[in-house]
């Protein structure tokens, strides 16, 4: 089963399903492939056209299928393989591709190569794992330090996750033919690609050097992010994606602009498309626990930032959730402007200049769950943050910095109605449920016209008929502007216009000199009782009055191409 051509991943729209709290199929109260097998008509009905799956694989989920005991099956709380082929042919059927997780920086220390690793220096899996008498001074991203005693072994093992996370020897060429395996044995099953899991993380500098030590985690990240190997080792495993015509879409934490173009372009080309991360910091500084009050000036300068740089040069992947961020609206929107805010945003991002991701309940507006209790949280970087630092501060505010940043917010069961265990599953599911559920849910938002899921399906039924709002080039204006994201897609003579306004307030807006007095068809307006789609609305000389979280989509037209 061969393919040649990958460049469907240019007009392709992703939904990401983080499968446990999706749909549970088999009344056990977790989400599970025959429940995605039955919502697939309605990830299609969205507008989308390609599915990337988290982690299904078997997995001792300590950090919830990141961590995987067999990279060739599938976890039995999902379902087998059989279900697997089911899911995968009928998405192909439907018209969506399927792209997997690959998790190759490490394995769950449950996985066969690591039981093997441990048990002496003369095991043939000895050299598949990184081991040292002596640890250096690193910290592991999300579990104190990098470095695990096994008295098994009688040696320490690097893990930059979790401890049950070793990391794998990358250098060790047999390791590598390992991946290639795990790639061919899912290309050969049809699936279209991967999303590939802190892969500029896995090769780790020579002699492994301590990192600068007043630096808690980044201090060492010089010395295994994009490190020395990392283009030959990711050439070899694009050799086995270009056989089948697979896409490659990289999560590069950290990762500056330089960097991704070296994966992204060039000769050392070996992605597809990479996760940036820039713009996930607008409230928080490098990670969500830091948090800051939002400001749209930096959400702004980093969209605009990886539009401008990778424009004529790669191709943007655009998201503002993933399984491991808080829910948006919650963070740079308003809970109370729910309807509005969701839209905006939707607005602000989904006519951008690449491909488009949306997580699981973002098409509803879902938002952050408030648990009363740590003990009821179960993420382990939450936890860890919760009893390492602010240890001063009473408890309230300890447990409000979890509120504002937990990945659980992520993951409670979707909301597909007002149900008990919202429309989740009939028993008690494995997690909470957002007790918003009653109010946001697919049920209730399909029968909406105006709600934030109907809005989805409409921006992007107008961005995939579109070559402007799919190839045409980005200019943003505006730029200082504290509360109105504007910019601009354009092709020859054909533009849009995008107006997002993030105040929770009336606001009057100035628009650029080159569009007053001109006029615009509105495309779509997230207040159509105000500005219905269709009709030409006449741009002031003076101002655009906005409402709050409005948010307009204009088509314009340009006397000559420039
Ligand atoms: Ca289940």
């Amino acid at each position: 089963m061969k393919r040649a051509d990958r460049d469907w991943y240019k007009t392709a729209v992703f939904y990401q399903i983080w499968i446990r709290s999706f749909a549970d199929g088999n009344h056990d109260g977790i989400g599970d492939l025959y429940g995605v097998y039955d919502k697939l008509e309605y990830i299609r009905s969205l507008g989308v056209t390609a599915i990337w799956f988290n982690p299904l694989y078997p997995s001792p989920n300590a950090d919830f299928g990141y961590d995987i005991s067999d990279y060739c099956d599938i976890h039995p709380d999902y379902g087998d393989l059989k279900q697997f082929k089911k899911v995968l042919d009928k998405a192909h059927e439907l018209g969506m591709k399927v792209i997997m997780d690959l998790v190759i920086n490490h394995t769950s220390d449950e996985h066969r190569w690591f039981k093997e690793s441990r048990k002496g220096k003369d095991n043939p899996y000895s050299d598949y794992y990184i081991w040292r008498d002596e640890p250096n001074n690193w910290d592991s991203i999300i579990e104190g330090t990098a470095w695990e005693y096994d008295k098994t072994r009688g040696q320490y093992y690097l893990h930059l996750f979790a401890k049950k996370q070793p990391d794998l020897n990358m250098d060790n060429p047999k390791v590598r033919e390992e991946v290639k395996n795990i790639l061919r044995f899912w290309l050969e099953m049809g699936v279209d690609g991967f999303r590939e899991d802190v892969i500029n993380f896995i090769s780790k500098r020579e002699g492994l050097p301590n990192g600068i030590g007043f630096l808690p985690i980044i201090g060492s990240m010089m010395h295994y992010k994009d490190g020395p190997h990392i283009h030959e080792y990711m050439k070899e495993f694009r050799e086995v994606c270009d056989e089948y015509g697979a896409v490659q879409i990289g999560e590069g934490p950290m990762t500056t602009i330089g960097n991704a173009l070296k994966y992204l372009s060039g000769n050392t080309k070996s992605l597809d498309m990479m996760f940036s991360f820039d713009h996930m910091t607008a409230d928080c500084l490098f990670t969500e626990y830091i948090h800051r009050p939002f400001k749209l000036i930096r959400l702004k300068k980093a969209l605009s930032k990886w539009q401008y740089k990778l424009q004529g040069k790669a191709w943007n992947s655009l998201y503002l959730e993933n399984h491991d961020h808080p829910r948006v609206i919650s963070r740079y929107g308003s809970e109370k402007y729910h309807r509005e805010s969701g839209t905006a945003l939707a607005f602000s991002y989904l006519f951008l200049r690449g491909t488009p991701f949306i997580y699981q309940g973002q098409e509803i507006g879902m938002t952050n769950i408030r648990l009363s209790s740590i003990h009821k949280y179960i993420d382990v970087s939450s936890i860890n943050n919760y009893y390492k630092y602010h240890l001063k501060d009473d408890e309230k505010s300890r447990l409000h910095r979890i509120h504002v940043s937990s990945r659980d917010s992520s993951r409670t069961p979707v909301q597909w109605n007002s149900d008990r265990y919202a429309g989740f599953s009939d028993v008690k599911p494995w997690f909470y449920v957002n007790p918003n559920y009653r109010s946001i849910n697919v049920e209730a938002e399909e029968k909406d016209e105006e709600s934030i899921l109907n809005y989805y399906r409409r921006c992007l039924s107008i961005r995939q008929k579109s070559r402007t709002l799919l190839f045409g080039s980005y200019r943003e204006y505006e730029a200082g502007h504290p509360y109105v994201y504007m910019y601009e897609r354009k092709l020859g003579r054909n533009g849009y216009i995008v107006i997002c306004s993030f105040a929770q307030e009336k606001i009057p807006f100035v628009l650029p000199k080159q569009f007053r007095g001109k006029n615009a068809k509105i495309a779509l307006s997230n207040y159509p009782g105000k500005n219905p789609e269709g009709v030409y609305l006449h741009l002031p000389e003076t101002c655009l009055i906005l409402e709050p979280y409005e948010a307009l989509l204009l088509k314009v037209r340009y006397r000559q191409s420039k």
